[in-house]
């Protein structure tokens, strides 16, 4: 079975939480605690030389970064609707996983992270990258309804986390409407899982 090394108020583990219950996946959670530093024991750098969660073992095969994950998970349990093959659906898709990866972590995850963990960091800086950062989020999500293609895909889950903690940063989500209305589909998806901070499955 899937171990999956996960802490508990990380959006980059709330993607893997997400995928893994949207595919319906049996997995076992591994907890692991950011404060009391076990993603530095040298257990953990083992498994990931960066110290980082999430990370994900699966037999011997062993991946980190949660974008690397989510197009693990997709590849393996999901069908090309989540992670298309043909050349251009497959760059979309990685344009708005890299996305996830620099705008989204630089702005809001960034300014959550100085509010919420101290994290060392020029607030001024993330927080005007947030700015850009949602406005091109929400440009793009009031002309289609999901990120990089006309379904659901990896991008939508890579992207949602931080931008929909945002307020956690104590950035207003208030000017962007499309992106409230994309939070919203997100969060009717069957197996579509919270922490605090998300919303909650309507009805949920
Ligand atoms: N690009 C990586 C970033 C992973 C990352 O920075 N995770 C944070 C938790 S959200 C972490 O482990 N921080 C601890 C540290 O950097 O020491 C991913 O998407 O998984």
């Amino acid at each position: 079975m899937i171990k999956f090394y996960d802490a508990p108020m990380s959006g980059n583990c709330h993607k893997v939480r997400m995928l893994l219950s949207m595919l319906e996946i049996p997995h076992e959670v591994v907890p692991v605690s950011l404060p009391n530093m076990d993603h530095k024991t040298p257990a953990h750098l083992a498994r990931n030389p960066l110290g980082t969660v999430p990370v994900i073992e699966d037999g011997d095969v062993v991946i980190y970064d949660s974008q690397a994950i989510l197009v693990y998970l997709a590849k393996k349990h999901g069908d090309e609707q989540l992670l298309p093959i043909d050349p251009e659906g497959m760059a979309l898709v990685q344009q708005w996983l890299s996305y996830a990866v620099n705008e989204v972590w630089n702005g809001p995850a960034l300014a959550r992270a100085f509010l919420l963990f101290d994290r060392d960091v020029d607030l001024a800086r993330c927080l005007a990258a947030a700015k850009t950062t949602l406005s091109i989020l929400d440009a793009r999500l009031s002309q289609h309804d999901w990120l990089a293609l006309d379904r659901l895909t990896i991008a939508d889950i890579a992207c949602y986390p931080y931008a929909a903690l945002a307020e956690d940063g104590k950035i207003s989500l208030a000017p962007y409407s499309a992106l409230q209305a994309w939070f919203k589909r997100i969060e009717a998806l069957p197996g579509y899982v919270t922490m605090p901070g998300l919303g909650q499955q309507p009805g949920g």
